[in-house]
């Protein structure tokens, strides 16, 4: 009896990458959101690209890979909705709620996202949670605030640090910083998107609630599961 060994966390990313070409509309421009199973996505895109009009990326680095595959990107502004919009995170519910951010491109992520009709999120299984907070919440905050948004986080258990990259303060696409809270338990993701986000100085909380996922692609060792 030969048993098949367990696809990687890598074969699952490309798995749903794959499958969320389904959900595209040929002869319209996509929206593409960032990391490592956005990644896949592109990659797959790629064979459909003569389909498409283009796409409507979250962030330099999404950009620059869909223009490396020849696919036309449009600025946000130049498109009234999409169709639909694509992309990873970091924990998705049952509801669909999801923290985003960990890519630190949280803010075009969701600017794409709330263009959109559909929001297809593509994910290894690892990403499905009962309850949202245990991974480290991303904040997109203005520089200057970043301290008293730490200690506003501190007043509800939650403790932030400021994202490095190469020994420094990681700065965003949008020229931001990045707050990573540990210690907080999101039980009502709508209410604490809402309350979080208009804290003076939070550019965007990584709770996608109000944007949430309408479909999630998950990547399971028995195939892809879809919950909707
Ligand atoms: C992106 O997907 C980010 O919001 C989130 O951090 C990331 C998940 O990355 P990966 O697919 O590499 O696990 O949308």
């Amino acid at each position: 009896m030969t048993t098949s060994t367990p696809l990687t966390q890598d074969e699952l990313k490309a798995l749903v990458g794959q499958a969320a070409l389904q959900y595209v509309v040929p002869g319209e421009i996509v929206g593409v959101g960032t990391g490592s199973t956005v990644n896949k996505f592109i990659d797959a895109l790629a064979s459909m690209k003569g389909d498409i009009k283009g796409a409507v990326s979250s962030s330099v680095a999404s950009t620059e890979r869909l223009k490396a595959l020849g696919i036309p990107v449009f600025d946000a502004n130049e498109v009234e909705s999409l169709s639909v919009y694509i992309d990873g995170a970091d924990e998705i519910d049952g509801q669909g709620h999801m923290v985003k951010g960990g890519g630190a491109a949280l803010t075009r992520e969701k600017i794409v996202a709330a263009l959109a009709g559909r929001f297809v999120c593509i994910a290894d299984e690892s990403k499905l949670v009962p309850a949202l907070g245990k991974f480290p919440l991303p904040v997109e905050v203005i520089p200057m605030a970043a301290a008293h948004i730490a200690r506003r986080f501190a007043a509800l258990g939650g403790k932030a640090t400021i994202r490095q990259k190469d020994g420094q303060p990681l700065v965003t696409d949008n020229g931001q910083h990045i707050l990573d809270v540990t210690g907080l338990s999101i039980t009502d993701p709508l209410a604490f998107e809402s309350d979080v986000n208009q804290w003076p100085g939070v550019v965007t909380v990584g709770v996608f609630a109000h944007q949430k996922a309408s479909v999630c692609l998950l990547g399971t060792a028995q195939g892809v599961k879809t919950l909707s």
